[in-house]
This record gives C-alpha cells, structure tokens and sequence, in this order.
C-alpha cells in the first residue's frame, strides 16, 4: 500500500505555492532508439545546451501545438525543462518543507532538479510529487532547473495497455518503422497535461486527511482520520465551519468523530433547494518542541451517503437516477492539458442541458474538476485508465499488480469527494476470458478494502451470460451501440434489442443497471430524412429509441443513462474515424448538434420528475 498522503496541494497560513506553468523548453528525443537524452544525460545542463528546442506549453498536450507531424505522432521519451527562482525564505528555513509536484505527466515520468533525480512515476493520469528542499541546502544561491522527461509509449503493463509493432520489412516500410496499437478509441495525447507546482509545509505537516461521512436525522457525523509526519509529539485540532465560517463541530487528535447538529447533506444539484452544501474543515497541527510551528490545511467537506440495493441507487437515502454524460478531457489545440475556460464551459453546457452527472471515461480526470462537482452537486463515476484490456497477456500479474496500485493512487487522490460516488476500475475488457474472473474479483476486492463506502463498478460490453466480472460489482454498467455497430441503419432493431438487453442482465444478476454508453456518430450539419447513419436526424433517432425503453424500465431497476458522448474528441486515424469521434452531443467547439437539444428536454423533465 502506499505510504503516504497526497492532498490537493492548498495555500493556508503555513502553507505557500507557485505555480510552474507557462512556456518550457522541449524536444523530442527522435534518436533511433529514443534514449540518447538518457545516454548524453540531458538533465545535466540546460535542455538548450543539448540541442534545439523548441517553446511548449505547460500544461497542454505537445501533439497539436506545432506543425510537425513526427511530433503529433511521436512515440517516446520528450523532455521539458525550465528555470525557476525560489524565494530565499523556503531555502534558508530549516523549518519548510519544499514539494515539486506534476499534477499528470503522460504516460511514464522522470524528473530531476538541478541534474539530480527526484522521482519516477509510472502512470499518466494521477498526480505525484518530490521533496526537494534538501538539494538546495548546500547552496542556495543555486538555481532551480526543472527537468521533465515523459514517455508516452504504451505496453500491456500499462493502464492504459498498448502494444508496439516493429514491421521490419525493408521493401515496403521505411528503416525503423513501428506503430503504436491500442484497443481504444481515443487520442493518445500526452505531455505534461496538469500544473506543476512548487508548495511549501512546515517540516511538521499534515500528510493526509480521510473522512467518512454518514447522518441520522438531523445529526450529520465526519468519521475523519489525519496522518501527520516530521514529528512525534503533535497536537491536533480538527474544526468543522459551516458555509458563514461558524464552527458547527470541533475534536482532538488524530482521529475522530465530529457531530453535526441540523446537518445541512450535500445534495445533487436538482434533488435539491439548496445542494452541494460544503462545510470546511480545518486541520491544525501544533509540533512540539522548544520552537513549536503550525501547519494549517483545510479540506472542503460535503456530508451524504451512498448505498445500492438490488434495484436502486441511494444518495441520502433517496433514489438518485443518473442522468448524464461521458466525457473526455480533450479539446483542440491542447489536447488532454488542463485549460479553466474549457472545464467552465463543459460545467455551464452540463447544466445548461441539466445533466446531472458523468463518468470520467476512460481516466481519472484532474482534481479541479472534482472540485467543481463538489460545489456544483454534479455526480460523478471515477474512472480509472482501466480501458483497452483486451489482450489476454495484460490479465498477468504485472498487469494486475500496477492496475491495483493505480487503484490506490486514484482512492488515495478521490476519497474525499462528495461528488464522487462510485468507482469504475475497467471500460470493456475482455471480460469473457477465463483470467478475467481472478483478475477482476482481485481488483474489485481491493478497491473495496481501500474504501468500503462507495460501490464499485465496471463498464461492461460483454454478452451477460459469459460475462466474468458482472458477478462482483455492486452496479452492473452496460454499453450498448444497437443500429451503429450492429445492425446499422437499423433503428426498428434498437427497442427490442434494448429491452431484452436490460431483461438478460437484470434477471440474471438482480443489480441495477445503467446504460453507460449509447450513442451514434454524427457529423454536424449533416440532414437526411428518412435518417441515414451520420445525419443529425439518426443520432436523434437513435436517442429517442433508447429513451423510450428507458422510460419503462426506470422505475424498475434502470438507474441511469449516460450518453456517448458529451463532446467529439480526437482518435487514432482510422478507416472508422473521421477526424475523430463523432459521437457528440456537442461538437468538439463545443456547440450543439440537434441531440443536445432532445436531451436538453429530457433530462429537465427527468429532473422535475425524479431529481
Ligand atoms: C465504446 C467505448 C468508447 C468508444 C465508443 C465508440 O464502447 O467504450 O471508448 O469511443 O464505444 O464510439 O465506439
């Protein structure tokens, strides 16, 4: 297990940032065989020492920024670097902590300060960090040089897997060529995605904070615990404040109960008056010793439930019915990097069309857009990278041991989200192999023991009856593309098939189930009627279709409905692939196809009928 916290780095009293983002130095190592940055040890001097560079943008994907297609296309190590001047205070004080951080690198990260290595992730969706404080002990006056090298190449040990194809026939493929395959469909964008950041605690600091909330009338409870580090004799002091910064609750030690009176419950947007209620709550630790210091940390706080029953999903105790989006973190130009104006519109379009939950399909997405669900009641199901595993070889060990620790990585990062409210550890395996039962009830198991309070599923495309892993999951999730991939132009097949769909699985498992993926690829401004594939009028057909079966199965043991998908986003190029995915509700400008709009009314009436 892991063995220490990873809090959302958060400015207090004691705590200070800065941001790293902006333009950095970078190549891509086109060498042969893609490590001569490692053989020539680039991180020794300035990247622009070694060789050109060009400017990139941090965070943003580097595929889409330049006009070189062996870049958009690149497979292997880039490097970044840059310089950054540290206040003298964080070097001198023997008392400060001083952290790096990357927000996500994609996909496997070496990061070295000043020449020195400091870290390796192995992973590209989830945050990781360094203390880097004692490099520059010796002698501050030494500059800070950041140096980022991120390799993006895909195998079947990682999430998600991928394999690399040498074709070494001279006649017809040039020397040295190989492609990178995948079994997704999405964009293998990659880069430094999220910021990177420079934060400061005392050397006596809060490492991790966990809380479990429950309520009995009108009394809300915070089961919290905090890990502390750099000092054996602390003191701790957790105070609970509601919205107006009244304390409502207030305990000592490490951990703890807290009683709310008159709880105000973090309630779904829509369900409620008054929803995403947050409280605050701070954690003090006073170090002992002669010079005492403090670290103050403060943890956004929202009190609810989650339970499932053989046919319903609780939230509060009330049912709550999904009615939502898949997403994806991609948009022009940046790729999958972290852009405010783009989450800001995907937030307002949401609500605009009052979706009120999505999955982040298929990776955990950044922190600051949990963040906004959490303060704007949107429900979400947390996705881990678990996409693509269709090759019998990434069931092995190796396989299933890093899947676990990504498992671990993203509860640790999650937990304490109110809006998140189960997780997804796999999109559409290949569930029907044998090794898939050991391998998914292992999974399923240790993500349960990591959090015991929210279901678990996975995304499932399997036929029900062979299906191995559907008998571990708390929620069955199913996708669905009748009329596109099977049985094309055929939109009279989607009901039957739709209803005997939800029949098999419900009668074979008695879960509830959400139709988790459904959808048609629509190329905007495209019209046919009678509807042909591609045209507006299909895609609305097709949604129509599946919404009146949903209709008669939703207060039965249907718990949601998800459309795939919320925006077009870029795929690998393929026959099937018009630049890109097309199954948006929304262009990839994010402007709306005719299906917004159908599902605009509907999901506004589903709110004013069931929340
Ligand atoms: C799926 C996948 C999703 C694809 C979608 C499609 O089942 O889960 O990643 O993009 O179908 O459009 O083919």
């Amino acid at each position: 297990l892991l063995d220490s916290g990873m809090l959302f780095p958060r400015e207090s009293a004691s705590r200070e940032l800065k941001e790293l983002n902006g333009l950095w130095a970078f190549r891509a190592d086109k060498s042969p065989n893609r490590n001569r940055g490692f053989e020539e040890a680039w991180y020794k001097q300035r990247l622009a020492e070694t060789g050109p560079v060009i400017d990139m943008p941090v965070p943003a994907s580097f595929n889409d920024v330049t006009q070189d297609a062996t870049l958009r296309d690149f497979t292997g190590w880039v490097w970044y670097d840059r310089e950054v001047h540290l206040p003298p205070r964080w070097i001198t004080d023997e008392g400060t902590r001083l952290v790096l951080r990357v927000g996500s690198a994609h996909y496997y990260s070496v990061v070295w300060v000043n020449g020195e290595k400091v870290v390796e992730h192995n992973g590209g969706h989830l945050p990781f960090e360094a203390e880097i404080g004692s490099l520059f002990r010796k002698d501050p006056t030494n500059p800070c040089r950041i140096t980022v090298a991120v390799n993006n190449t895909l195998t079947l040990e990682t999430l998600p897997p991928g394999t690399i194809h040498y074709i070494r026939d001279r006649s017809r493929y040039p020397d040295g060529f190989f492609v990178q395959g995948t079994s997704f469909d999405f964009f293998n964008y990659a880069g430094i995605h999220r910021s990177v950041l420079l934060y400061t605690t005392p050397r006596a600091y809060v490492d991790d904070v966990t809380v479990v909330t429950d309520f009995v009338d009108n009394t809300g409870f915070v089961k919290y615990s905090v890990s502390v580090r750099g000092t054996t004799s602390a003191t701790l002091k957790v105070t609970l404040m509601d919205k107006d910064g009244h304390c409502v609750a207030s305990s000592n030690g490490s951990s703890g109960v807290l009683k709310v009176p008159d709880v105000k419950l973090w309630w779904p947007y829509l369900m409620h008056e008054n929803p995403a209620y947050l409280y605050s709550m701070e954690v003090r630790l006073t170090a002992g010793g002669g010079g005492s210091s403090e670290d103050v940390y403060t943890l956004p706080v929202g009190i609810r439930t989650v339970h499932v029953t053989t046919t319903q999903f609780l939230i509060n105790n009330k049912p709550f019915y999904f009615h939502g989006v898949n997403k994806h973190e991609d948009s022009d130009i940046r790729g999958k990097g972290f852009d405010w104006p783009l989450i800001v519109k995907d937030f307002n379009l949401m609500k605009w069309m009052g979706a009120n939950s999505f999955r982040t399909s298929h990776y955990p997405y950044a922190e600051e857009i949990l963040q906004m669900c959490d303060r704007h009641g949107i429900v979400v199901i947390d996705e881990c990278p678990g996409v693509g595993i269709k090759d019998i070889q990434s069931f092995g060990n190796a396989s299933l041991s890093h899947h676990l620790e990504v498992m671990e990585e993203l509860v640790r990062r999650d937990k304490n989200h109110p809006s998140v409210v189960m997780w997804s550890v796999a999109n559409e395996p290949a569930a029907e192999m044998p090794p898939a039962e050991f391998y998914f009830q292992t999974l399923i198991k240790h993500t349960k023991e990591l959090d015991p309070t929210r279901p678990v599923t996975y995304v499932t495309a399997s036929n029900f009856a062979r299906d191995k892993g559907a008998p571990f999951v708390d929620v069955l999730c199913v996708n669905s593309y009748f009329s596109w991939y099977h049985d094309p132009g055929h939109l009279e097949v989607i009901q039957l098939q739709l209803n005997t769909q939800f029949e098999d699985w419900h009668e074979k498992y008695q879960k509830p189930i959400i139709q988790s993926e459904y959808g048609a690829d629509t190329v905007p401004g495209f019209h046919s009627d009678p509807p042909v594939m591609f045209s507006e009028e299909y895609q609305s057909e097709v949604l129509r279709n599946y919404h009146s079966v949903f209709d008669q199965k939703r207060n039965k043991y249907v718990i949601g409905e998800l459309i795939w998908n919320f925006a077009d986003f870029m795929t690998a190029q393929g026959v099937t692939r018009v630049v890109g995915n097309k199954k948006g509700v929304f262009t990839r400008q994010r402007q709306p196809k005719a299906s917004a709009f159908i599902l605009k009314e509907r999901y506004w009436r589903l709110a004013n009928e069931t929340g």
